[in-house]
């Protein structure tokens, strides 16, 4: 197992009433806050144009305050309640401790949340899933259906240095196609020195496999991928483009899972930074076995998803969320 995203040098349809199974599911757990109205957010020609082009695209304000307290609950939540591969990172964090172990002065905490583990371990994510960020970023890819895939929570606490350096999603994850993003949802407000930069256009370039993944997990017969080309160099000498975005809680980054992106530390010493991303596939979305070794889903959730390479991703452990 590898972690899920490199902090180290790195069916269900809708229509089968989600609010009915929603509320149920959420009545068995611990109080949450109640599940905000969707917020109206007005997807521009725009906002298409530069998702498309650039790869990346920030829409200010897509979630509402009653969403950001909603979601800052269920973070808090997820913390409590970790995962197996949820990563507590302090100073004295290795390699071989990043899983399993609790630092005790946490810098950076990061963990993944599946559907199914979801309803188990924090229902009050489950709206969030089922939540306008799908038709968000259906619009953006063009996809007249969305299917969820996981959510990716990560915080870093004021002051620290912990990088999330140069890497794409895709080659990561067990799925293929070009209609597969993130709806990222700032929780504290981020200046732009915190910002996650992306390189503009790099979702065109094909997939890489990251330097830094080389030193630290083996990706074990991801030989298949080149090396990803030393991305501050080219920015240095002016053949690519980094953009970066100030936000503010609510505010979203909706990217291309083929984008090169990646983010320093927290430069505020008395403000931690939270934020998740939604993880959604469109229509062209399938289940991909890449052969080698990848991070997402996890070996629990593949092992019980039911799908074969090329099978749509559609199923109940990445169901349908829109329409
Ligand atoms: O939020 C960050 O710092 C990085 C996010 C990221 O790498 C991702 O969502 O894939």
């Amino acid at each position: 197992m590898t972690c899920s995203c490199c902090s180290f040098s790195d069916q269900r349809s809708r229509t089968s009433c989600p609010g009915r199974r929603l509320g149920a599911q959420l009545s068995r757990s611990k109080a949450s806050l109640a599940v905000p109205k969707p917020s109206a957010v007005h997807v521009t020609a725009a906002h298409r144009k530069a998702y498309q082009e650039n790869g990346v695209v920030h829409i200010p304000g897509a979630f509402g305050e009653d969403w950001v307290h909603y979601m800052r609950d269920a973070f808090q939540q997820g913390m409590d309640k970790p995962g197996k591969y949820a990563e507590f990172i302090g100073k004295d964090t290795t390699w071989d401790t990043l899983f399993g172990a609790r630092a005790k002065d946490i810098e950076m905490f990061q963990d993944q949340v599946f559907y199914q583990q979801a309803a188990e371990r924090v229902p009050a994510w489950l709206p969030v899933f089922h939540s306008h960020a799908a038709h968000l970023i259906a619009q953006l890819m063009g996809s007249a259906r969305i299917s969820f895939f996981y959510l990716h929570a990560i915080l870093k606490q004021g002051g620290t240095e912990q990088a999330i350096p140069w890497h794409q999603d895709l080659p990561y994850w067990k799925v293929d196609g070009k209609q597969i993003g993130s709806v990222w949802i700032a929780l504290d407000d981020m200046p732009l020195a915190a910002s996650v930069r992306y390189v503009q256009g790099s979702h065109a370039w094909g997939l890489f496999r990251p330097q830094h993944f080389v030193d630290h997990s083996s990706y074990e017969g991801r030989e298949d991928l080149p090396l990803l080309p030393d991305v501050d160099a080219m920015l240095r000498q002016g053949q690519a483009k980094a953009l970066a975005f100030e936000v503010k809680a609510g505010d979203t980054l909706c990217f291309d899972a083929r984008i090169v992106h990646g983010s320093l530390g927290n430069p505020e010493a008395r403000h931690e930074h939270r934020r998740v991303a939604l993880r959604f596939g469109g229509d062209d979305a399938v289940y991909c076995n890449r052969g080698g070794e990848t991070a997402i889903p996890t070996p629990e959730i593949d092992a019980v998803h039911g799908l074969r390479h090329g099978d749509t991703l559609n199923c109940k452990a990445f169901p349908q969320v829109w329409p």
